[in-house]
């Protein structure tokens, strides 16, 4: 009955950890704007032009005045953060998550001297945060390369970038360290595994040429990243052994399509893409599947002599993930080229799976997919885990009455919240918190759309740019707010 399981849902949450962290997350890039202001550089992702479903966003050689770059201004939240904490601590949070914009600090990437103006505004923005109680949760690159390093230097092909990235660490660690605990290095490392263009722009600034290998230059570019990865966390605990340097992966669990042992192994196998970028962050060494890869291709993926140490020295305090859906494979679909889509991962073999309904922009929904993933991830690396995204992208209109009612939305979370308490309460699985993605509205990443909204905090803004930028509270943002105060017994 409902009141059965609302009875079941109240002793699930209320033992959750009394510190757990409940927040909202965005990025930089996709809620600031100001993309040119207080001396920042233009970045990998500031030459995205605006997508839309189904169109895909384009690269451009650089900001070009004629074009329309849905992050140049964004949700403008460069000039609004003081409203909008304000409106967070209405809200309840405990913390925030997002990132440095990498090219606020260094313009260009390769300068000796960070730019002082840059660092003053993330000095400013968490003196606010936590002045409201709300701890800052702090990812140093969510696809937001400097652009320069991007073009001049083939971005993390190049092994220069892994000191120039330890640069910017450095410099966010020493000046932060006593701000910020909680730090992620690359934002959804694992994504570039499908070497998807776009995922291979953001994730390593890395463009493929005529007659080469992708995935032999995504794991070389890779393998720079973790070793960057490495350098940082070992660097951050030297700044203050008390920090809490985790990795950021997207986990999106791959399911076999039936019991049939062919596709029992091809989710094995494929699911492997998910794990390859973690399993080093954890094991600070490469997983031996991937040794065999790179042997059987004849790979050169630029391990020098040291790098292993590297590796070994830099391991992750923490894993945080992203969730917002699994995919099915069959093995005998794995040579249906049409399957291959962002939303699938590229994932050859993955098919429709007939038990999950997807939203308006084809993401399959599945909230057990939430407790699987955390159980899968918990029972593989034995740290502490952190859902550091999960949300509901959909188009929110405003009622008549100026109220904006996201029922959907709140299902959806309300469904996942149930799953992750039973992970930590029935399962045992160490949980830091759980921040919903794009608390407030701000540019989807994969669309570049403004009108896949995911927060609790409307804007008013549209795909085209217009709109007064004005803020209002959608119903969600009055639910979540019980849930918090709850401590997540009023679902
Ligand atoms: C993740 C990214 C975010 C984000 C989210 C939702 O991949 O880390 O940056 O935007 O997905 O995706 P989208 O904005 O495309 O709906």
């Amino acid at each position: 009955t409902a009141a059965t399981n609302g009875a079941q849902r109240m002793s699930a949450t209320t033992a959750l950890p009394k510190d757990f962290l409940w927040g909202g997350a965005v990025a930089a890039h996709q809620l600031e704007g100001g993309w040119d202001a207080g001396g920042k550089g233009p970045s990998v992702v500031d030459v995205l032009t605006a997508g839309a479903h189904g169109v895909p966003r384009r690269i451009t050689a650089d900001v070009d005045p004629g074009e329309f770059y849905p992050n140049q201004v964004a949700a403008d939240f460069y000039h609004r953060f003081r409203e909008d904490i304000a409106l967070f601590a209405e809200m309840g949070l405990k913390c925030f998550r997002t990132s440095i914009a990498w090219t606020r600090i260094f313009p260009r990437g390769d300068e000796a001297e960070p730019n002082e103006e840059g660092l003053r505004f993330y000095d400013e923005l968490f003196d606010e945060l936590l002045a409201h109680g709300i701890e800052p949760v702090i990812t140093l690159s969510h696809f937001e390369m400097p652009l320069h390093l991007a073009r001049e230097y083939g971005g993390f092909r190049s092994r220069e970038v892994v000191g120039l990235f330890e640069r910017f660490a450095r410099v966010c660690f020493e000046r932060y360290h006593t701000k910020v605990k909680y730090w992620m290095t690359f934002n959804e490392i694992n994504n570039q595994m499908d070497t998807n263009a776009l995922f291979l722009w953001t994730n390593s600034g890395v463009t493929i040429a005529p007659g080469e290998n992708p995935t032999e230059v995504m794991y070389r570019a890779g393998h720079h990243e973790l070793l960057a990865s490495a350098r940082a966390v070992a660097i951050g605990h030297e700044i203050d052994p008390s920090l809490q340097i985790g990795a950021m992966i997207s986990h999106v669990p791959i399911y076999p399509f039936s019991c049939d042992p062919a596709d029992m192994m091809a989710a094995v196998v494929a699911n492997r893409a998910r794990f390859f970028f973690p399993d080093v962050h954890v094991r600070g060494e490469y997983p031996r599947y991937a040794l065999k890869e790179f042997e059987r291709n004849g790979w050169d993926v630029g391990i020098l002599e040291g790098d292993a140490a590297i590796l070994a020295a830099g391991k992750v305090d923490y894993v945080g993930f992203s969730y917002y859906m699994s995919v099915t494979v069959k093995a005998d679909a794995a040579k249906e080229a049409d399957a291959a889509d962002v939303v699938t991962g590229g994932l050859p073999g993955a098919v429709p799976n007939p038990h999950i309904e997807a939203t308006e922009w084809g993401w399959p929904i599945d909230p057990v997919g939430l407790r699987y993933t955390l159980n899968v991830l918990y029972d593989r690396y034995q740290v502490r885990l952190f859902i550091v995204e999960n949300g509901f992208g959909a188009v929110d209109t405003i009622a008549a009455d100026g109220a904006i009612h996201d029922p959907e939305r709140i299902t959806y979370l309300r469904e996942h919240i149930e799953q992750m308490a039973l992970a930590v309460t029935q399962d045992g699985v160490e949980l830091l918190g759980y921040t919903p993605w794009g608390i407030i509205d701000l540019v989807s990443f994969t669309t570049g759309e403004m009108k896949k909204r995911y927060g609790m905090i409307y804007v008013d803004r549209d795909n085209e740019g217009n709109g007064t930028l004005e803020r209002r509270r959608k119903d969600s943002f009055e639910w979540f707010r019980r849930v918090i105060a709850s401590g997540g017994a009023h679902l």
